[in-house]
């Protein structure tokens, strides 16, 4: 019997992930100006920045910019939400993080699907932001009723991807064949669909509930919201977007550009009015898909995390309604609390890096000292900043609500449940703290080993 070899989910995930780009490219010729805007951008940045170049080539970044992207999407049901997550396997994609955004207004709350070892995230770090609505948090029992009956009718995925989802799960892998199968038929799932499954009346009710409980129910799949590349100088690409057609919200969320980036920074131009036709041949209109751009920076521990939260709430009493500019100032000088030295956020450890021996530190035979400053100081060990991976729950509720309209309100505050979404998804999600930290202990052991032998 001839043995034919399984494809790895990395290779898996970035075909995938070139071939959801094509697909969006077609489906919003927006998106196609904004990654020719993002390519420019970065390139005339590493042509200024040299020295940027190469410490992204040596942090095994750069190969990796050109194709870095995430999207978004939302489901209806656990059902839902935990079918995507066996299809996202098959891509070497597992869920990370627990975002409740009912703080914001929004009654839903996620997870983000991604890539979790070092040499995955090198190969193609594309993410899935994928929210779950909170049916319960409807208060008309008649609507929710409704809602829920609408969702139980459909099947967002084919027949052929459950089918390829369980063969993977049966022999540990998809051969190059199955794989090409694979993501054709699971980017069905995200595609859009210019019909919705509910005549006008209903998706008018639902939309006077939420705008995104009639997103989320009125349609036959969960398209493909937004796809965003990534930068690497997002202010000069907010600068831009106007010449180059596109209308961005007025502040870019997040912390403010510094020497050190932090985080995350992103914004988004504004969801696309699109023709929708409803049952019954009436037509409408629905607005689901935008643009957004970002800018990583490095992950923070606990304890950057908490200066982080508390300069931000800061700063969103103190800049509330200001235009970008001044809102970027008052940022600025709020965050100047914020160390801007890598060697401050290591000593003080607010941030997480990953250790490398120099070549210096392999010639210099066995070395008593364990002291990593010392170390670094004698040119025996490098310290890497660990790119953030993740999302925001605060930018993540201002990306929201600038497509939903403004008026997100408060009407489902603290209403967190972890537990229940964990449920539904049918596994715990991995908390993203202990990533970067392990990631950072094990760099750590590993060269204070080599040291010492
Ligand atoms: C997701 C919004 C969140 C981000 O980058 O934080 C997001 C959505 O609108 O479905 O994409
Ligand atoms: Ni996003």
């Amino acid at each position: 019997m001839t043995h034919t070899p399984l494809v790895s989910p990395d290779t898996i995930r970035d075909r995938f992930s070139r071939a959801m780009s094509a697909m969006y490219q077609a489906e919003v010729p927006q998106y196609e100006s904004l990654l020719a805007l993002v390519e420019q951008v970065n390139h005339e940045t590493l042509e200024r920045d040299p020295a940027l170049g190469e410490r992204l080539e040596a942090h095994d970044e750069l190969a990796r910019l050109g194709v870095e992207r995430h999207g978004a999407i939302r489901v209806g049901s656990a059902a839902e939400l935990s079918m995507l997550r066996r299809l996202f396997a098959v891509m070497g994609m597992h869920p990370v993080g627990y975002y409740d955004l009912s703080a914001a207004g929004v009654p839903v709350h996620a997870t983000a699907f991604r890539p979790v070892d070092d040499a995955a995230l090198a190969r193609n770090p594309f993410r899935l932001f994928t929210s779950l609505l909170r049916l319960e948090l409807i208060e008309s029992p008649e609507l929710r009723e409704r809602a829920a009956a609408i969702l139980a009718e459909r099947d967002i995925f084919t027949p052929a991807a459950r089918e390829l989802i369980a063969l993977h799960e049966e022999q540990g892998g998809l051969t190059d064949e199955q794989a090409e199968r694979f993501i054709a038929e699971a980017l069905e799932t995200f595609r859009w669909h210019r019909d919705a499954t509910v005549d006008l009346d209903t998706y008018e009710a639902l939309h006077a509930e939420h705008r995104l409980i009639a997103d989320v129910v009125c349609f036959r799949g969960p398209h493909i919201n937004h796809l965003t590349p990534r930068t690497l100088d997002i202010d000069e690409v907010q600068r831009r977007m106007p010449a180059a057609g596109m209308h961005p919200k007025a502040v870019i969320e997040g912390p403010p550009r510094r020497d050190c980036p932090i985080l995350l920074r992103q914004t988004s131009f504004k969801a696309l009015e699109e023709p929708t036709r409803f049952l019954g041949e009436r037509q409408g209109t629905h607005t689901a898909r935008f643009g957004e751009i970002e800018q990583r920076g490095v992950a923070l521990t606990a304890e950057g995390r908490t200066l982080y939260d508390s300069l931000l709430g800061e700063s969103r009493r103190q800049a509330a309604g200001l235009g970008n500019a001044e809102h970027q100032q008052r940022l600025a000088a709020i965050f100047a609390d914020f160390p801007d030295r890598e060697e401050a956020l290591r000593r003080q450890g607010l941030a997480f890096f990953e250790y490398r021996i120099t070549e210096a530190g392999r010639a210099a035979g066995r070395v008593e000292e364990t002291d990593l400053e010392a170390l670094i100081d004698k040119g025996l060990v490098v310290a890497r900043p660990i790119t953030y991976e993740d999302f925001l729950p605060v930018s993540a509720a201002g990306i929201f609500q600038s497509n939903l309209g403004d008026g997100g309100g408060e009407a489902y505050a603290g209403n967190a449940n972890r537990e229940a979404f964990e449920a539904a998804l049918g596994v715990p999600v991995t908390d993203e703290l202990a990533l970067y930290a392990e990631r950072e202990r094990a760099s750590r052991a590993a060269v204070l080993e080599a040291l010492a032998a």
